[in-house]
C-alpha cells in the first residue's frame, strides 16, 4: 500500500486515537532489532511530550548494543500489568501473536491499538493501522509523521530513528536503501544523530562470545544449486556450549548472501527436531515468498524466516526443493 496522498487523514486517525486516551503500552516484536528500539524509543518520547502516560514492554530484552540509545534502559522486559493502560502501541510488528507475551490474557487484545508496520504480513489488526510495506523502516514512518506534522524532536529522538533506518537497512547496504533514504538520514544526521557512532555501537561492538560463535558457524558454510544459494548451520546446542546468548547470533545470517553468484542465503539454526531458517536475497529472489510456503513463515523480499518440525538434514532438503523452483 502506498499511502503518500492519504497520509494526512492517516496522520488524522492517529493524533485522534491518542488524543483520546491518557495511558499507553508500547511493544515490539520477539527477538528485538534495532527498528523495534529506535521506533519505541522515538515514540514514547513522543507521548510523553504530550504529557501523556507510556510505558514500554517487550517479551525479549534490548540488544545490548543498543544500550546506548538514551532511554533505552527504561525499556522493560516482563509481562505488562494488565488494566494499567487505556491503549497499545504495536511498532515493527505484524500481528499481535509476534509480540511473544499472551494479550488476550492480559485484556490487551480488546484496547484500542496503534499498529505502524512495514511488515508485509501484518494483518492489520489495529484500530489505527498505519502499514506501508514500500517504508525501509518502522523509524522511516515515524519520521514521516513527524515530519510532515511538524513536530520538532529532539536528538536523541533523530539517533533513535537513525538506528531504526540503519539497521533495517542493512546499514544502507539492502535494496530498501534508496535516495529517499539516504535524504531522511541525512537529515536525522542534521538533528543531531552520529552515524560513526551508532555504526560502530550497533556492528562493531561485538561481545567475545559473539566472534566465538561467528567462527563456527562460518565453518559450515556449504554451497548448493550451482553456487546460487550459499547455506551456514548453527547448532542450538552451541550457544550452550560457548556460553553465548541468543542474540549473538543476530547479523549471522546476513553473511549467507557475501558469495559473488549466490542469490539466496541461508542461516539454519535447529534442534535435534526442529529447524529455523532465517533466509536472505540479494533481490533477485522473494525469500517472503519463500518462506510463506512453510505453515507460520513470512518475512521481506530480501530477509524472512521460516520453521520447519523436522531435524536439520531432512528440513534442509525441503527448503532446498522450495529454492529450486524459485530458482527457475
Ligand atoms: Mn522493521
Amino acid at each position: 500500500m502506498s499511502f503518500s496522498k492519504k497520509s494526512a487523514m492517516i496522520w488524522n486517525d492517529l493524533h485522534r486515537c491518542i488524543g483520546h486516551h491518557g495511558s499507553f503500552l508500547i511493544s515490539s516484536h520477539l527477538s528485538l532489532d534495532g527498528d523495534c528500539v529506535g521506533s519505541e524509543l522515538a515514540f514514547a518520547w513522543y507521548l510523553i511530550s504530550l504529557g501523556k502516560k507510556a510505558a514500554v514492554f517487550n517479551h525479549d530484552p534490548v540488544p545490548a548494543k543498543f544500550g546506548f540509545l538514551r532511554n533505552a534502559g527504561l525499556i522493560r522486559t516482563e509481562k505488562p500489568p494488565a488494566g494499567d493502560f487505556e491503549a497499545i502501541v504495536v511498532l515493527d510488528c505484524s500481528n499481535l501473536r509476534r509480540l511473544g507475551w499472551d494479550t488476550a490474557t492480559a485484556g490487551y487484545d480488546a484496547l484500542p491499538s496503534i499498529n505502524i508496520d512495514h511488515h508485509r504480513d501484518n494483518t492489520l489488526f489495529g484500530k489505527v493501522n498505519i502499514v506501508d510495506t514500500h517504508a525501509s523502516a518502522t523509524g522511516e514512518l515515524l519520521y514521516r509523521f513527524f515530519t510532515e506534522e511538524r513536530i520538532a524532536f529532539p536528538p536523541e529522538v533523530a539517533e533513535a530513528l537513525y538506528a531504526a533506518i540503519m539497521t533495517d537497512t542493512g546499514g544502507f547496504r539492502f535494496p530498501n536503501t534508496t535516495s529517499r533514504i539516504l535524504h531522511i538520514c541525512a537529515d536525522l544526521a542534521e538533528k543531531g544523530a552520529d552515524p560513526s557512532k551508532v555504526y560502530e555501537k550497533a556492528y562493531a561492538s561485538h561481545s567475545a562470545t559473539a566472534l566465538l560463535l561467528q567462527s563456527r558457524v562460518w565453518s559450515t558454510l556449504k554451497f548448493y544449486l550451482d553456487g546460487k544459494v550459499c547455506c551456514m548451520e548453527m547448532p542450538m546446542a552451541l550457544l550452550e556450549e560457548l556460553g553465548a546468548p541468543y542474540s549473538d547470533s543476530e547479523g549471522l545470517a546476513d553473511c549467507t548472501i557475501l558469495a559473488a553468484d549466490v542469490e539466496v542465503g541461508i542461516l539454519t539454526k535447529h534442534t535435534a527436531t526442529e529447524t529455523h531458517f532465517s533466509l536472505r536475497s540479494k533481490g533477485s529472489i522473494d525469500v517472503g515468498k519463500i518462506a510463506q510456503k512453510i505453515k507460520g513463515g513470512g518475512g521481506h523480499s530480501s530477509a524472512a524466516g521460516c520453521t520447519i518440525r523436522q531435524p536439520h538434514g531432512e528440513a534442509l532438503e525441503q527448503m532446498l526443493a522450495i529454492i529450486k523452483q524459485e530458482l527457475r
